[in-house]
């Protein structure tokens, strides 16, 4: 029994080796299954949480055109959580149990979204770096060894780039606006930038989960070149628009080709991803009170799908 399954895991590397994909009736070691629902459960979750930062805008966007636009950039996060779900129940998870571990704060989501928006300008802030920031971890994600993951990820890029480029148009305006919307984006520039380069996870020394992942092809690149990719691309439009990034460290390096800078305050990032971060416990609070309110629609689903079942069954018969 030992012997079939240490050959079934060589063939397991040996597949990921010749960079195929893994599907989820193939064969996979345990712990390969447990780090993936760790991850896309997460990144589900991410999803939906993040819908509450921009979500509280919509009533206050300043003109019907961007409320249409924001509109649909807070339902399409909720379609990225809910494909992500799915494909997280291909690894044999009941959904049911994933939201719980949200609702009870054991899960966790990206710290990013424990942060206040206190203006429009953070509208267009997170479009350009935090979903800049998730375009860059999940473009090399939609290579990751794991089909359904791999495949979400393509579809859900396609969504992201839109969405940077309307955030990027937004905080464009304001920089070319009035010396008070010029000072909103900046001062939004300024909240947004340290706590973006965080969504990247800490430095790959002290990341204990990229080994494995990278051995199994999951995360194809580490965090910190990910992140360093990031700073690279956000640069260059920071100064398209001439705003400031935060970092008075931050400068071009010749030898390497990138730009260098500071130090990420690695203190904030693990009080945040431990719920000590500004907004954890109003997040989960709104989750869990969106929770109890959709009872009745969860309610009415299982009823119908009570009734109509049987029928839905014999009809594919
Ligand atoms: N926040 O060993 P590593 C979006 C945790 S989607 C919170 O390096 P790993 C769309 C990590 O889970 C954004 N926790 O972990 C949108 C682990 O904890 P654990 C979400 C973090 O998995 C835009 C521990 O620290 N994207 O933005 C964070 O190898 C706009 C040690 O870290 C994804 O989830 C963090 N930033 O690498 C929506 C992408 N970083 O579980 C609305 C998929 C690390 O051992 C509006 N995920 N941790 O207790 C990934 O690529 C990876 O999971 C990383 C972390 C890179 C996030």
């Amino acid at each position: 029994m030992a012997a079939d399954s240490a050959a079934a895991e060589r063939a397991f590397d040996a597949r990921i080796a010749a960079g195929e994909t893994i599907e989820p009736k193939d064969w996979m070691p345990e712990r390969y299954r447990k780090q993936l629902i760790r991850m896309m459960s997460q990144h589900a979750h991410s999803e939906i949480v993040g819908m509450l930062p921009e979500g509280n805008w919509i009533t206050r966007a300043p003109t019907l055109q961007r409320k249409v636009g924001l509109l649909a950039k807070v339902q399409d996060e909720a379609g990225h959580g809910l494909y992500i779900y799915c494909g997280t129940e291909t690894l044999g998870v009941d959904r049911t149990e994933l939201v719980d571990q949200l609702l009870s704060g054991k899960a966790k989501y990206a710290s990013i979204f424990n942060y206040p928006t206190l203006s429009w300008a953070d509208i267009g802030t997170i479009g350009w770096f935090v979903d800049g920031a998730a375009i860059v971890n999940q473009t090399m994600l939609a290579k990751a060894s794991y089909g359904p993951y791999a495949r979400a990820m393509v579809r859900i890029c396609k969504e992201e780039n839109f969405h940077k480029r309307q955030g990027f148009e937004i905080i464009a305006t304001l920089a070319a606006g009035t010396p008070e919307q010029r000072r909103m984006a900046q001062d939004a520039v300024n909240r947004w930038w340290w706590p973006s380069l965080m969504m990247f996870g800490p430095n790959d020394k002290d990341s204990p989960n990229s080994a494995e992942l990278t051995k199994w092809g999951v995360k194809r690149k580490g965090n910190d070149e990910l992140r360093q990719r990031f700073v690279n691309l956000t640069v260059a439009h920071a100064k398209a628009i001439d705003l400031v990034l935060p970092d008075p460290d931050l400068r071009y390096n010749a030898e390497t080709g990138n730009w260098d800078f500071g130090t990420i305050d690695w203190a904030e990032f693990d009080r945040v991803i431990h719920g000590e971060g500004p907004l954890n416990r109003e997040r989960l609070a709104a989750r869990n009170k969106a929770h109890d309110e959709g009872a009745w629609v969860r309610a009415a689903a299982s009823a119908y799908a009570a009734k109509h079942a049987p029928e839905s069954a014999s009809r594919a018969a």
